[in-house]
C-alpha cells in the first residue's frame, strides 16, 4: 500500500499518549489516515527562526509522524500574514474591499513554497500519495514536479472559489491557477466552488473541460471534484456525552435561567458575520420587546490572526457593537448578549451547543462551516434545538433542513430567530433527524477516505462522475 504524504501550512502533533483531546476534527481525521497508510505530515512548526536552515523537527507520536520547519519572520510576515491571509483569504471569501495586492507579499509566497518544496520532496518516496491542503500552498504541486516527482498529488482547498469576475482582480491570477494543474486531483468544499474553479479554467484558462469535472493541461488529466468535509461525528457526541459537557450545559443553562438561548461560535473573523448577527440579534431585541427579555445569546469568538490589521478592527467593532446592544437593552438582571472573546475546550463546547435552544451560523462566506455541523451533533434528540444557517456556508448545500437565511438581512435573521423560538417541538425533531442523518453519514473518516480513494485512483470507476456546469 503507499504511504501518505500530508502537506499543510501548520502541522497538528498528536497528543503522546494518543488523546485526542487537544486535536480539532480534521487533524484528528489526517492522524487517522496517516496511521493507516504510514507516511509523514509535513509543515510549519509555527516557529520563527533568525535564519532559515531547513532544519526538520520529526517527531513520532500516537504513530503519527510529524515533521516541520521553522520560517523566518520575513516568510511569515509575507507568507502567511502577507499573501495567504491579507490577499488570498479575503480574495477567496468574496472580499475584494480587504484584499490587499502586495508585490512583496507574493515574492514571500513563492519563496515559502519553494522552502516547502525543497525540505518535503527528499522526504517523499516513490509510490508515496500526496496530499496538499489549502490556499497556502497552491502553487506546491508544480514546484515539486519542477524537482522530478511523479507521484500522484492532491490538492483540497478549505475555502470558497471566488467567481472568475473578482479572481481575475488579482495579479498573476493564471499563473497561480495554472501552477495547481499540476495536481492530478485537486478537491473543493462543494458543487458551488468547484462550478466556479471550473468556470474560470474554461474561460480565462481556455482548457478543455468535461462533463465529469477533467480538465485536460499539457497531456494531463486532472480531477476537480466536490468533497464536503464532515466533523468527526462518534467522537463529538462521545465528547458531549462526558461529564465536561455536562457540567458546561448545566453551567450554561443555571445561568440562563429557563431563557432561550442562543449560541454561536466562531473564530474572530470577518467572513463569520459575527457584525451582522449582533446587528440582527439586536434587530430581534427591538422588534420583539415582549419576547427580549426571554432571550440570551452566547456568542464565543476566540480571536485569530492577530497580526493583521482587518482582524485588530473586526475586534474592535465587535467590542464596541455588542457593548452598545447591551446598553441599549439591558437591564440590572439581564445582559442580552454575553460575549466572550476566548476559547474553550471541545468537550465544554459541546456541552454549551447542546444547552443552546439556537444555533446562529451566519458567516458571509464560509467553504464549508463545522460549527453548523457540531450544533446539530450536539443535540438531544428528543428535544433538539433549531439551526439558523446562512445560505452562504457551503455547509447550507448539505444541510438544508435548517432554517436557512441571507445573513446581510438583519429583518430576515430577526424574524427566523422569532420563527425558530416559537418552532413546535414535532417539527424540531423532524428537522433535526434529518440534519444529524447528514451529519452523521458524512463524516470526515468518509472524507479522507473518499480523497485517498480518488487521488489514488482517479480513473476507477469508484471515481464517479461529477456534474459539472
Ligand atoms: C476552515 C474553513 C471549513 C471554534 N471556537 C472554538 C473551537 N472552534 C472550532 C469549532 C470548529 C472549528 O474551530 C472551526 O471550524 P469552521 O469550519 O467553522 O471554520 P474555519 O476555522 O474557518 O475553517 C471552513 C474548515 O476549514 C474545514 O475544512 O469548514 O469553511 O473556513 O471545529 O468547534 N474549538 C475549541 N474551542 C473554541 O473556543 N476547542
Amino acid at each position: 500500500m503507499s504511504r501518505l504524504i500530508v502537506i499543510s501550512n501548520r502541522v497538528s502533533v498528536p497528543n503522546p499518549m494518543g488523546a485526542k483531546g487537544a486535536q480539532g476534527g480534521l487533524a484528528v481525521a489526517l492522524s487517522a489516515a496517516l496511521r493507516e497508510y504510514g507516511g509523514i505530515w509535513f509543515g510549519w512548526s509555527g516557529q520563527e527562526t533568525d535564519e532559515f536552515t531547513g532544519h526538520l523537527d520529526v517527531q513520532r507520536n500516537a504513530g503519527v509522524t510529524t515533521a516541520t520547519i521553522d520560517l523566518e519572520a520575513q516568510d511569515v510576515d509575507e507568507y502567511y500574514n502577507g499573501y495567504a491571509n491579507r490577499t488570498l483569504w479575503p480574495l477567496f471569501h468574496y472580499r475584494i474591499d480587504l484584499t490587499e495586492y502586495d508585490r512583496n507579499f507574493g515574492e514571500g509566497y513563492e519563496r515559502v513554497n519553494a522552502r516547502f518544496a525543497d525540505n518535503v520532496a527528499p522526504l517523499i518516496e516513490q509510490d508515496d500519495l500526496v496530499w496538499i491542503h489549502d490556499y497556502h500552498l497552491l502553487p506546491l504541486a508544480s514546484l515539486l514536479r519542477q524537482k522530478g516527482l511523479k507521484n500522484q498529488i492532491g490538492l483540497f482547498l478549505h475555502t470558497p472559489w471566488p467567481p472568475a469576475r473578482l479572481l481575475v482582480t488579482l495579479p498573476f491570477h493564471e499563473r497561480l491557477v495554472t501552477s495547481m494543474l499540476a495536481c492530478d486531483v485537486i478537491g473543493f468544499q462543494t458543487e458551488e466552488w468547484l462550478e466556479s474553479f471550473l468556470h474560470y479554467v474554461r474561460k480565462e484558462l481556455e482548457l478543455p473541460v468535461s462533463d465529469d469535472g477533467s480538465i485536460e493541461y499539457e497531456g494531463r488529466t486532472v480531477y476537480a471534484r466536490a468533497f464536503p468535509i464532515g466533523i468527526d461525528y462518534d467522537d463529538f457526541v462521545e465528547g458531549a456525552n462526558s461529564p465536561e459537557a455536562t457540567a458546561a450545559y448545566e453551567k450554561l443553562r443555571k445561568s440562563t435561567r429557563g431563557r432561550k438561548v442562543l449560541i454561536g461560535v466562531d473564530r474572530l473573523d470577518y467572513s463569520k458575520g459575527l457584525g451582522e448577527r449582533l446587528d440582527s440579534f439586536g434587530r430581534f431585541l427591538t422588534v420583539n420587546p415582549d419576547m427580549a427579555k426571554d432571550v440570551v445569546m452566547l456568542q464565543i469568538a476566540p480571536p485569530s490572526r492577530g497580526d493583521v490589521a482587518s482582524y485588530q478592527q473586526i475586534r474592535e467593532d465587535l467590542e464596541r457593537k455588542a457593548g452598545h446592544i447591551n446598553g441599549a437593552h439591558a437591564d440590572v438582571a439581564w445582559v442580552p448578549i454575553r460575549y466572550v472573546n476566548r476559547g474553550y475546550p471541545r468537550t465544554e463546547l459541546a456541552g454549551f451547543y447542546r444547552a443552546a435552544d439556537i444555533g446562529l451560523v451566519t458567516p458571509l462566506r464560509d467553504g464549508m462551516n463545522l460549527v453548523a455541523k457540531e450544533y446539530v451533533a450536539a443535540q438531544n434528540p428528543d428535544d433538539p434545538g433549531v439551526l439558523i444557517l446562512s445560505r452562504f456556508a457551503g455547509a447550507a448545500l448539505q444541510l438544508s433542513d435548517a432554517l436557512l437565511v441571507n445573513p446581510m438581512s438583519a429583518d430576515e435573521v430577526s424574524e427566523t430567530i422569532k420563527h425558530a423560538i416559537d418552532m413546535p417541538l414535532a417539527e424540531r425533531k423532524e428537522r433535526h433527524a434529518a440534519l444529524l442523518a447528514s451529519v452523521r453519514d458524512e463524516h470526515v473518516g468518509k472524507w479522507t477516505d473518499d480523497f485517498i480513494a480518488v487521488l489514488a485512483n482517479p480513473v476507477s470507476e469508484d471515481a464517479a462522475p461529477l456534474e459539472a456546469e
